[in-house]
Formats: structure tokens, C-alpha cells, sequence
């Protein structure tokens, strides 16, 4: 059956293949996603369509990226991890980019973006050494790359990106808690997913799996959900 889908590399999904099914489903959503962002945009006036824009944009890129994903993986039956960290290190640090958006009302700096930023290319950068690069040491860069991932959760739950949101208050603090938990937990399926197909010490705590079918999942739950908080928001604040 490989083989034949090897021959035949015109990108032809089996329907037992479930892995390819979450990549298929993954393009439906983040274009579905991507029409819905763009498509409101006129609604909001100049202070919030950047950051609903941005979650347009986060929608979109990925969607590029699953179409060339799926059909990756329709063809060799292999993780396309090269395209999936391409988009990664371009969405991650637009995510970013939407925490200064919404706290700049309480006088956010860019200097926390680009701290933000650089955290997330590092943990990027570092996990797809692990992951493509230098699987042998696959566990001593997940390492490094979860180091990053916690000066990133400290920043935003403990750091100078919460006294912004306490500042700002109102439907900006809860938006940003929101925005916490699906970093602390959302994100958290990164890491595990990477254990999942990763040789290393926790083999024996993490039963093996399919790495792509853990990261699907979590992206679907981290842009999209990620991009409704911000749109829910800006839609409060038009009101108001
Ligand atoms: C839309 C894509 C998102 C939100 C991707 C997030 C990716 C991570 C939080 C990845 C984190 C990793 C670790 C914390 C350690 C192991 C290596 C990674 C890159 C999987």
C-alpha cells in the first residue's frame, strides 16, 4: 500500500489513513478560519482590524503550509517537518506580535515583542535541530528549546507582559489570561507531541505516537482559538 501511494505521488489521500485525514481536515480549517478573519475586518475600525488581521494572517499562512503538508505526507508517508517548522517560525512570533497589539493600550514597548520574538525563534530554531538536524541528541535540544518555551510562559503570566494586561484591566486583562492558558496549556502539546516521536530518556514516560497527529491537533486548537480571543475581544471593545 506505501509503496503504491510512493508510486503514485499525486498527492492521493487512503481513507484509512488517519494522519493524513487530521492534515486534510487541518487545510479545511485554517482557510475556513482565514475567510472568517478577513472577512470581518471591515466591521472594526483602525485600532483593532491590525490584531484581527494578524489572526487572519496566522490562519492563512498555515493554511498554505497544510496544503503543502498534506500533500507531503500523501506522497512519502513521512513528517514533513521542514515545511511544518517554516510555518511555525513565521506564525509563533505573530503570536507574539498580537500580546504587544493588545497590550499597547497600557503602553507596551516593541522591546517586549522583540524579546517575545527571540524567545519563540529560539525554542523554534532549537526543537528542529532536535527534531531534523540532531536526532541523536534529540532530548538535549528539546531541553533547551522547553527553556525558551518557559521564559515565554513567565513573561506572559509573571513577567513585565502581566503588569501591562493588569494595567490595561477590563475585557484586555481577561483576554489576556485567556491567552496565557492556551499558551501554558495549548502549547503544551508541542513538547509532548515532539517526546511522542523523539528518541530520549522519556521514552518510557511517554508512550510513542504520531508526532504529526499531536501537532495538527494542537495547531488547530492554538491558531484558531488563539485568533477568536482576539477577535472576540476587538469585537467587545467596538461595541463599548
Ligand atoms: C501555530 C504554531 C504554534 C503555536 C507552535 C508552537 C510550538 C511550540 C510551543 C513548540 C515547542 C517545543 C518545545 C517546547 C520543546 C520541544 C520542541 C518544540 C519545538 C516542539
Amino acid at each position: 500500500m506505501n509503496f503504491l501511494l510512493l508510486l503514485d505521488a499525486s498527492s492521493k489521500l487512503d481513507p484509512t489513513d488517519y494522519v493524513g485525514f487530521t492534515f486534510f481536515v487541518g487545510c479545511m480549517a485554517m482557510m475556513a478560519a482565514s475567510a472568517f478573519f478577513f472577512l470581518s475586518l471591515s466591521q472594526f475600525d483602525k485600532k483593532w482590524r491590525t490584531s484581527v488581521l494578524v489572526s487572519g494572517l496566522i490562519t492563512f499562512i498555515a493554511a498554505v503550509h497544510y496544503f503543502y503538508m498534506r500533500d507531503y505526507w500523501a506522497a512519502n508517508l513521512e513528517s514533513p517537518t521542514f515545511f511544518r517548522y517554516v510555518d511555525w517560525v513565521l506564525t509563533v512570533p505573530l503570536m507574539c506580535v498580537e500580546f504587544y497589539l493588545i497590550l499597547k493600550v497600557a503602553g507596551a514597548k516593541t522591546s517586549l515583542m522583540w524579546k517575545m520574538i527571540g524567545l519563540s525563534v529560539v525554542m523554534l530554531v532549537t526543537g528542529y535541530f532536535g527534531e531534523a538536524v540532531f536526532q541523536d541528541q534529540a532530548a538535549l535540544w528539546g531541553a533547551i528549546s522547553g527553556l525558551a518555551y518557559f521564559v515565554i510562559v513567565y513573561e506572559i503570566w509573571l513577567g513585565s507582559a502581566k503588569k501591562l494586561a493588569v494595567a490595561a484591566g477590563g475585557d484586555v486583562l481577561q483576554a489576556h489570561k485567556i491567552l496565557c492558558w492556551f499558551v501554558l496549556v495549548g502549547w503544551a502539546i508541542y513538547p509532548l507531541g515532539y517526546m511522542m516521536g523523539t528518541d530520549g530518556w522519556y521514552n518510557g514516560i511517554i508512550p510513542a505516537g504520531n508526532i504529526d497527529v499531536a501537532y495538527n491537533i494542537a495547531d488547530a486548537i492554538n491558531k484558531i482559538g488563539f485568533g477568536l480571543v482576539i477577535y472576540a475581544l476587538a469585537v467587545k471593545k467596538q461595541e463599548a
